[in-house]
């Protein structure tokens, strides 16, 4: 047993980072690899290419190729790959990549005397990759859906209306922008499955964790949907990789990995799935509705178990599947990170002052509200970036503008997550943004409840680790439960808590509280509500 290492690797929008950790919580070992600095020849901004049309956001798989190259040279050079028993891949979910057909006997060849990125730069299809910030896919989630029946019946398929940054919608745009390439491509998956299928040496099955992201599945069935299939594009199922429904083991590593690397030949590499799915396991969340998560990386996301489907009728979430075989639901914002980080930078200002403004001034900013879309929006649906500002400010007011930022940002999850049922008395907090203490304060306040973050931020990783060991130690018949992988880290020792105050809770929950008024400036910009200018002088009148 001491000797048994798990290994996960996510590959998020920013980084490739390596999590190892043994069945007892000690000796965990990571490493993170920074895209923007370590590839600077990709020319990246936070991981990503932007290009002039701020909707279209893609990645070169050549970088990913790179940084998983590196990863690899890292657990070698550690002395960890022969004692790993099983490795599995997180990865920022949605991105679609194109592989042709060289790529399956490519990656079957493979010369242990050279590196990944020297020997598969063609097997691409398509050169660039759109991810999840792509949201140039409008015009295709309009056909999908209308070929569907319409939203409700879009999302009661495939768990999420037609969704721009769903690789269903990436697909159709590529058909018909490119119909010559989608001829030539052998093969679409999703950058887990991609990742996964280097380090076993053929194309990898795809999990519901990240194949319910894309419009094409049935969730009801655990299936790739034919009419869903057939409304992106044509000839699109043989294309697609095989879809898994509970975490499974999907290969040994390839003997590229054995020779190259000195991985021991009997390690398992079990289905990888999309960052969110492997952080509800690394949070220690499988089979605990009550609690809920949320993540504040370059996204930001409401997400947590869901062990029955729910049939409320909504217009933005999604449902994706497990890592156990059931279901969890899950809300995404585009503006997270960078969005208070330009107010930081505006400013001049350090994280810790941005915590220290957070906790130190009043809660509801004096009626200010501010709907920070620096970048295109997810939830909700906004195309056009545009800051908006509601109330009276001074453009020199830091403390205002940190505010309004992030309690914009969590009332939108607050309102966004309403469907999600009863509202937990827990939120576990992870990703970069955790370390915030003014944020965690403000998140306790938003949403009424008790919020706890970790030591050990990383929870996508950790949570590949863990799906690693908890799938392998199942096979050897020696099995090890979710939450005895995750106490270690999550379940017993939060690093930090933050407390609800009733008194500003009502700042926000009150008939006339600022959830009130963000509501009504939200359905102001989009044209479906009233100038909230009364709003915001009731708010005034009654929280001065
Ligand atoms: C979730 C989503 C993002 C990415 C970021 O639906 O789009 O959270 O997974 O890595």
């Amino acid at each position: 047993m001491a000797d048994r290492l798990y290994c996960g690797l996510d590959l998020s929008t920013q980084s490739l980072t390596i999590v190892v950790l043994d069945l007892f919580g000690k000796d965990l070992q990571q490493h993170a690899i920074n895209f923007d600095s370590q590839y600077p020849g990709y020319q990246t901004e936070g991981g990503v290419i932007m290009a002039d049309d701020p909707t279209v956001v893609h990645a070169d798989p050549k970088m990913w190729l790179e940084a998983l190259d590196d990863a690899l040279a890292w657990l070698q050079n550690k002395n960890l790959t022969q004692k790993i028993n099983g490795i599995s891949v997180s990865a920022q979910q949605h991105g679609s990549v194109y592989l042709n057909q060289d790529a399956a006997a490519i990656l079957a060849n493979l010369d242990p005397a050279r590196s990944l990125h020297q020997q598969t730069p063609m097997i691409f299809s398509r050169e660039t990759c759109p991810v999840w910030m792509d949201s140039s896919t409008n015009q295709e989630c309009l056909e999908i859906s209308q070929a569907l029946g319409g939203a409700s019946k879009t999302t009661e398929l495939t768990g999420s209306a037609a969704t721009e940054r769903f690789a269903g919608p990436q697909i159709r745009k590529f058909w018909k922008l490119h119909p010559e390439k989608y001829d030539q491509t052998a093969q679409i998956t999703l950058i887990s499955a991609f990742i996964t299928s280097l380090l076993i040496g053929r194309p990898a099955p795809l999990d519901a964790g990240d194949g319910y992201g894309t419009n094409l599945a049935d969730i009801r069935s655990g299936t790739w949907s034919p009419s869903a299939v057939q409304a992106a594009a044509p000839d699109l199922a043989k294309r697609l990789p095989q879809l898994v429904i509970k975490d499974t083991v999907v290969g040994k590593v390839s003997d590229y990995l054995v020779k190259k690397c000195g991985f021991d030949p009997q390690t398992d590499v079990i289905v990888g799935s999309g960052d969110n799915p492997c952080s509800l396991v690394g949070l220690g969340l499988i089979d605990q509705p009550d609690i809920h998560a949320i993540s504040l990386g370059t996204s930001d996301t409401v997400f947590g178990y869901m062990p029955a489907l729910s049939h409320h009728k909504r217009s933005t979430g999604h449902i994706f599947g497990t890592a156990d075989g059931n279901t969890m639901f899950l809300i995404c914002f585009k503006n997270g990170s960078l969005a208070r980080e330009q107010i930081k930078d505006r400013f001049g200002l350090s994280w810790d002052d941005f915590s220290n403004i957070l906790s130190s001034t009043p809660a509801g900013n004096q009626g200010r509200i501010m709907l920070p879309y620096f970048l295109p929006e997810i939830t909700p649906l906004v195309l056009e970036p545009k800051i908006h500002q509601f109330g009276e400010w001074a453009a020199d007011d830091a403390p205002a503008h940190v505010r309004a930022v992030a309690e914009a940002q969590l009332m939108a999850m607050y309102l966004h997550s309403n469907w999600t049922g009863k509202r937990p008395q827990r939120i576990f907090v992870t990703a970069g943004g955790s370390e915030n203490e003014g944020l965690l304060h403000t998140i306790a306040q938003v949403f009424g409840s008790e919020v706890h973050a970790f030591d050990v931020k990383d929870s996508a990783a950790l949570g590949a680790a863990m799906r690693a060991a908890h799938c392998c130690q199942q096979l050897k018949g020696d099995p090890v439960s979710w939450n005895a992988l995750a106490e270690p880290f999550q379940m017993q020792k939060p690093a930090k808590v933050a407390y609800p105050d009733p008194q500003q809770v009502d700042v926000y929950h009150d008939n006339n509280g600022l959830l009130g008024v963000y509501k009504a400036c939200e359905a102001f910009v989009l044209e479906q509500g009233i100038d909230p200018a009364e709003k915001i002088a009731l708010f005034k009148k009654n929280f001065r």
